[in-house]
C-alpha cells in the first residue's frame, strides 16, 4: 500500500482502501519521515522493531523488504 499519489491517502496496489484502518499502524506512524536522505515515506510495511510488533510503518519506497502477493483463486465447478 502507498500514499505516493496523495499524501495521507493510503491505498492498496489495486487502488482500493478497504480495511486500511488507523489501528493497524504502529504508534506514531505513518509519520512520512523526512531528513537529508529521505524526502518522505510513501510505502507501507509490516514493522517488527522497537515498539512495533508486526504493525504498519510507512517507509521510503526504495527500502528493500520481503513482500506478500495477493492472488485471486478461481474454482471450477464440476457438473455431473
Ligand atoms: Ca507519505
Ligand atoms: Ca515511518
Amino acid at each position: 500500500m502507498s500514499d505516493i499519489d496523495e499524501e495521507g491517502k493510503w491505498i492498496w496496489t489495486d487502488g482500493t482502501s478497504e480495511n486500511i484502518k488507523p489501528g493497524f499502524w504502529c504508534s506514531g506512524e505513518p509519520n512520512d519521515y523526512k531528513d537529508h536522505r529521505f524526502k518522505g515515506e510513501d510505502c507501507g510495511a509490516l514493522w517488527n522493531e522497537d515498539d512495533c510488533q508486526m504493525e504498519w510503518n510507512d517507509v521510503d519506497c526504495q527500502v528493500s523488504l520481503t513482500f506478500i502477493c495477493e492472488k485471486e483463486i478461481k474454482c471450477n465447478t464440476v457438473q455431473n
